[in-house]
């Protein structure tokens, strides 16, 4: 009897000790694969090559409201160097409208994985934010997690640049004129934090702070394209601002194999009743960054 007892438990020792064996090589077999690299989460996708793209136009219904002439007296300089600054919220042309961020927010890849199950390469180059003219140029940009914007002055003038994220540390820099570029990058997505200058109260500018690359912004023509789009279904979000927080359209769209889906919105008039406030609604994938950097 008591023998019997000893011999289950060794028989049982042993059993567990294997398992235990077996399983610590297969947590060493994952920890030495090509993702080691990647976040506890997120491996880093890897274009297969058949990424499709998402184009369309940004159309505006209605009468755009006219541009208003901005008064440049509280300095000089501004009014020397452009005279005819207008205020630059709602840009219309025959009929199309420009500055509307469009992104895809989140969606199923034809792999089955989800868009926010990958992380993607910070671009090296730096993004651009000029101050000339004593306006923001880009007025609507997107940069990614991490990504450096530089930014200049091309004035003679002194500007404060002031981005004022709610994701992000706030971030408050004057800048004489001829003075160097400076750099700043977001830690955090956030779409889209809002930068005014503290120098020019009519100074406006948004830049989306995005996760993956696929977002684009619409140009004087209204269009847009997004390249680079892993084959699959997504929700496909255009931001425009106005009103608190902006307004924004959401799209299903299917991306085929090297194929191009169309995404065509509509701002104005008809299209209020159905827009709805986004600045303050973070996209699913917009989580922060695991480990901080
Ligand atoms: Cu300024």
């Amino acid at each position: 009897m008591f023998m019997k007892q000893t011999k289950v438990w060794l028989t049982l020792t042993i059993v567990l000790s294997l398992l235990a064996l077996a399983s610590a090589c297969g947590t060493k077999t994952e920890n030495s694969g090509p993702g080691e690299n990647a976040g506890p989460t997120a491996k880093e996708f890897a274009p297969k090559g058949n990424e499709g793209t998402i184009s369309g136009a940004i159309a505006f219904t209605g009468t755009p409201p006219a541009p208003k002439k901005i008064a440049t007296d509280a300095d000089p300089a501004c009014g020397q160097k452009n005279p005819n600054l207008v205020t630059e919220d709602t840009i219309v042309k025959d009929g199309k409208l420009a500055n509307t961020l469009v992104y895809v927010k989140e969606g199923t890849l034809a792999d089955g994985t989800k868009i926010a199950d990958w992380s993607f390469k910070t671009p090296t180059e730096a993004a651009t934010l000029n101050q000339d003219g004593c306006h923001y140029k880009p007025h609507v940009s997107g940069v990614m997690v991490n990504q450096k914007i530089s930014i200049t002055n091309s004035d003679p003038t002194q500007h404060n640049i002031h981005f004022t994220p709610k994701n992000n540390p706030d971030w408050n820099q004057s800048q004489p004129n001829g003075a160097a570029a400076l750099t700043h990058s977001f830690a955090r997505s956030e779409i889209l934090v809002p930068v005014k200058c503290n120098q020019h109260p009519w100074m406006k500018a948004y830049i989306a702070v995005m996760k993956h690359p696929l977002f684009a912004v619409s140009g004087e023509d209204g269009s847009f394209t997004i390249k680079g789009v892993p084959p699959g279904t997504y929700t496909v979000v255009a931001w425009h601002e106005g009103g608190a927080t902006g307004t924004e359209k959401t799209m299903q769209v299917t991306v085929a194999a090297n194929g191009t889906a169309k995404a065509d919105f509509s701002f104005g008039e008809a299209a209020t009743a159905s827009g709805n406030p986004s600045l303050q609604m973070m996209p699913a994938l917009d989580v922060p960054m695991l480990g901080g950097h």
